[in-house]
């Protein structure tokens, strides 16, 4: 016996669509709408668990050589664009230690999951979990990561102020990382990996990288988009004398902040906002100096941003205007800086040539470019810290003596395809094309390999396989990312000069296509679909310069907190961009100059390998979130929309893998320590097939289990019989019964 039968799937397998009888995508389609339109928003696709060897992926991550997988039950999750009752207490406490597929699937249940795999629980082995969040811009990631979160401390349950500090991370980033786009009035601008650490059923510690923070915003933001939340918070939440301590004016004068502060409804949810903030600060453990610095040098960025410069008249430095004066001056009093010093910054370069220091002069462009890159560099050190703070203070408090596992939530920034695409989509669209990859390699790649092992009959499902475009993109020494590279490290290079590279180099290529015309830029087909790119800003991106002396400048200011945002060096072990750890270290052991920088792509590039690496070596689950409609709409499914996240998801051959393969793959061992008491006869030699495991449908799992429920209810039954009546003869005979009844129930499976 390999498998229990190939009968039907049982009937009312509610809300899993690898139990639907015809399976194509109209009838897919049909039945997520409906379900959506009964506020349905969570439908499953059956799980995988079993042994498999592991191998390589689009030979970027190389992948332990033979590993366990234990893919939990895929959900699909579609944004339902208003609130629902799914998310109370009372539900968080059904889903807690229920028994798998007793009720509806949900997200809570994917936490229960990743929590008791963890713990090893339920016949798996203790290991690590990942739970990785995708769907397009918009779907629902963050608003899932914050759900999974809050069940799985449900689930600790101590209450403890670790728990809550921990609960209040994410209102903490999302105030300073996201920000309203055209796609999403709370986009993510920033991908986060959050891990949390647990010594037996405790959360010991969490630690949180974060990816690619888009610096650009705080200078620039496109029509429809606005700055990060915490701007207008600030505006709306600090008092007047506050705003006045500040050199804060009315929000309307600064060139950064775009969208108009609108209706008194939005002023008073953002001033609730702010204080929401406030409280995580406090609550996560940041001193008051802290918060106050903090403000300090956001309200500096904004002064800095109204800077302008005119044209010189002959050959002397650039004019600037009374305002702008005043503007620099504020800048300067908020920075905490000299203010000849930080003008020294934006108009001029020193450089030391033979011992000679020489002085140069900006041109207009220059110097408001210096002026943008300083708000950038000064913002993005801010939010770095706020992470590394984050970790130090939640920092595991461990007991050495104890294992330590995780689980780790995954929420990036979800595919984007906007009117203008830059460099910071291309990064965020390669990381969900690692991600689609990741679910590739688990899903399809990972499980066929099984099957062909164990040469089970098995017809192939073909998928949409990316490893492609991840080669064009990330492939050493002629991928996109490594020709930027090489072309961001010579002085005469331009965005032009790039571009021509990109054609030459991706002639014919099925996954690249040059601008039409005289555009400045190209087209990527990505998984999700074709993004044209505007090449513009490339090579400066890419370079990410930190402009000169502005280091020494912030190192020598008075607030304390600036200083140490640029005494910071760069830490790359474990994290992504260099602000992320700030490790503090003596000046003088300080390379930070004398060693070359790495450019944003190749740091991007390392942080995603590190993170998959991570990611390959913990238990995956899966979430996959689906948006039904871009107008942001309660009960509205825009069909083609569904249709193409279905298409590009590759949901529907999923849903065939889940149905029609055998995804439960426990080993001999598991089995008998899970099931053996539905053992009729134990010492049947199971292992006379050949296999190294047994191989059922989805299905059988949850049969097994209401049969082991079953007796173990008998069991108790009968020990009562046994003590009430004293009777060995009617012990007996009940035994036999519920033997013939499990032999009968076995025959039947
Ligand atoms: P994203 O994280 O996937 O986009 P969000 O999680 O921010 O998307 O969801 C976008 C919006 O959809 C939220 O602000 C909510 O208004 C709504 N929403 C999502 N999930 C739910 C839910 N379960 N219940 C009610 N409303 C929901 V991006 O970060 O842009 O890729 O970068
Ligand atoms: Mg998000």
């Amino acid at each position: 016996m390999v498998s229990p039968g190939e009968r039907e799937p049982p009937a009312g397998s509610a809300g899993n669509l690898a139990a639907l009888s015809e399976l194509d995508e109209a009838s897919l389609l049909r039945g997520l709408r409906e379900r959506f339109l009964r506020q349905q928003v969570y439908v499953s696709a059956a799980g995988a668990r079993g042994g498999v060897p592991g191998r390589r992926g689009a030979g970027l991550t190389a992948l332990p050589s033979r590993r366990q997988t234990d893919v939990g039950d895929i959900l699909i999750a579609l944004n339902p664009f208003q609130p629902l009752q799914l998310y109370g207490r009372e539900v968080s406490e059904q889903y807690r230690c229920h028994d798998e597929g007793s009720l509806p699937p949900h997200i809570f249940a994917v936490a229960d999951r990743a929590y008791h795999a963890m713990l090893g629980r339920r016949g798996a082995r203790p290991q690590s979990q990942c739970i990785v969040i995708s769907g397009e811009s918009g779907a629902g990631k963050t608003e899932s990561t914050k759900l999974l979160l809050q069940h799985i401390m449900n689930l600790c349950k101590g209450n403890s102020q670790l728990e809550q500090q921990i609960l209040q991370v994410n209102p903490l980033l999302e105030a300073f990382g996201n920000a309203q786009t055209v796609m999403n009035d709370n986009s993510s601008r920033f991908g986060k990996y959050i891990q949390l650490r647990f010594q037996n059923n405790t959360v010991r510690g969490a630690k949180l990288s974060e990816y690619l923070l888009e610096k650009s915003r705080v200078v620039q933001q496109d029509t429809g988009e606005r700055n990060f939340h915490i701007f207008y918070y600030m505006f709306a939440g600090l008092s007047s004398e506050e705003k006045e301590m500040y050199g804060l004016l009315d929000p309307s004068l600064y060139r950064y902040i775009s969208g108009r502060f609108g209706t008194e409804d939005v002023a008073q949810r953002w001033k609730q906002k702010y204080q929401e903030v406030c409280n995580a600060l406090d609550m996560v453990g940041f001193q008051e100096q802290e918060q106050v610095d903090m403000q300090a040098i956001l309200a500096g960025v904004l002064s800095l941003g109204n800077v302008t410069f005119e044209p010189p008249e002959s050959n002397a430095s650039l004019k600037m205007s009374e305002a702008s004066r005043g503007w620099l001056k504020a800048a300067a009093g908020q920075f905490g800086v000299q203010e000849e010093e930080l003008l020294k910054c934006l108009i001029c370069t020193m450089s030391v040539t033979r011992g000679e220091q020489i002085q140069r002069f900006h041109t207009q462009q220059q110097a408001e470019d210096a002026r943008d890159s300083i708000a950038k560099v000064a913002y993005g050190r801010v939010f770095g810290w706020i992470v590394s703070k984050i970790n130090e203070l939640l920092a595991e408090n461990v007991d050495p003596e104890v294992e330590l596992r995780e689980i780790g939530i995954l929420d990036i920034f979800g595919f984007e395809n906007f009117a203008v695409n830059r460099f910071e989509q291309l990064c965020i669209n390669l990381a969900n094309e690692q991600l689609q990859h990741f679910f590739n390699h688990h899903i399809f790649q990972l499980e066929q390999a099984a099957y062909r092992e164990e040469e089970l009959p098995w017809e192939t499902i073909t998928f949409n396989n990316n490893e492609p475009i991840l080669n064009l993109l990330l492939a050493k020494p002629l991928g996109l990312l490594s020709l930027l590279d090489e072309q961001s490290a010579f002085p005469q290079a331009t965005d032009k000069t790039f571009v021509d590279k990109l054609n030459s180099s991706f002639k014919g290529n099925l996954h690249f296509q040059p601008a039409r015309g005289r555009v400045l830029g190209f087209s990527i087909i990505h998984y999700a679909g074709k993004v044209q790119y505007t090449a513009g800003g490339f090579l400066e991106k890419n370079r990410d310069t930190l402009p000169a002396n502005v280091r020494g400048l912030f190192i020598n200011s008075v607030t304390p907190l600036l200083s140490v945002l640029f005494t910071a060096t760069i830490s790359r072990t474990g994290t992504l961009m260099p602000h992320v750890k700030a490790k503090i270290i003596p000046e003088a052991d300080n390379k930070f100059n004398s060693t070359r920088k790495q450019s944003a792509g190749a740091q991007f590039r390392h942080s995603l390998m590190v993170l998959m690496e991570r990611m390959y070596s913990a238990n995956p689950h899966f979430v996959r979130c689906i948006k039904p409609n871009s107008q942001k709409e309660p009960g509205v499914v825009d069909n083609q929309m569904l249709l193409q996240q279905l298409r590009y998801n590759g949901l529907l051959e999923t849903i065939r893998i889940r149905r029609d393969g055998f995804s439960w793959r426990p080993s001999f061992e598991e089995f008998a320590e899970r099931y053996g008491i539905l053992l009729v006869k134990p010492d049947v030699s199971l292992t006379k097939e050949r296999k190294s495991r047994l191989f059922f449908k989805y299905w059988h799992q949850e049969q097994l289990a209401k049969y082991v429920e079953r007796l173990e209810r008998a069991a108790v039954v009968i020990q009562k019989v046994f003590r009430g009546f004293r009777c060995r003869k009617s012990y007996l005979k009940l035994v036999a019964e519920l033997r013939a009844q499990a032999q009968r129930q076995q025959e039947e499976a």
